[in-house]
């Protein structure tokens, strides 16, 4: 099999204020843990409307915007980046679809949510949106290079 090295991508990934009020904060983190991605970096906050403006600014042309962004600052979130092979990815796929209604039963949505601007949990859409939400919620000493139970060979 291939050397590692493909096993450092990251992806950003926030317990939403439903999510905190529902006490889904250890479903979350056990679901990525358990499918073998390592936490990086996680802080308990309320953000300010400013922040969350900044995060959804992609969408600062949808009629929903003012409303998600006053609704994520309204409560405490719990931003995290975790990492691994393929963590971008497969990180939506374990959340599931953006609307609940169409998330499969096995994601985190599908299991736990029927509202789409009550859906538990963000996850970055690509590598490259990562980095930028990543550098917008962490100082780079925030994320921590360390070693888990993995090695050389176990992913
Ligand atoms: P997220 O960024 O939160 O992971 O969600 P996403 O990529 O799956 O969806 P996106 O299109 O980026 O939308 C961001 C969040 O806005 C809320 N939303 N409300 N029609 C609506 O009321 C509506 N559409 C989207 C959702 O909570 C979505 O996660």
């Amino acid at each position: 099999f291939s050397k590692m090295g493909d096993n450092k991508e990251r992806s950003f990934i926030m317990i939403k204020p439903d999510g905190v009020q529902r006490g889904l904060v250890g479903e979350v983190i056990k679901r990525f843990e358990q499918k073998g991605f390592k936490l990086v970096a996680m802080k308990f906050t309320q953000a300010s409307e400013e922040h969350m403006k900044t995060h959804y600014k992609d969408l600062e042309k949808l009629k929903f915007y003012p409303g998600l962004c006053k609704y994520m600052s309204s409560n405490p979130v719990v931003p995290m980046v975790w990492e691994g092979l393929g963590v971008v990815k497969t990180g939506r796929v374990m959340l599931g679809e953006t609307d609940p209604a169409k998330s499969l039963p096995g994601t985190i949505r599908g299991d736990f949510s029927v509202h789409i601007g009550r859906n538990l949990v963000h996850g970055s859409d690509s590598v490259e949106s990562a980095k930028k939400e990543i550098a917008l919620w962490f100082k780079d000493d925030e994320v921590v290079t360390y070693t888990a139970g993995n090695n050389e060979w176990i992913y």
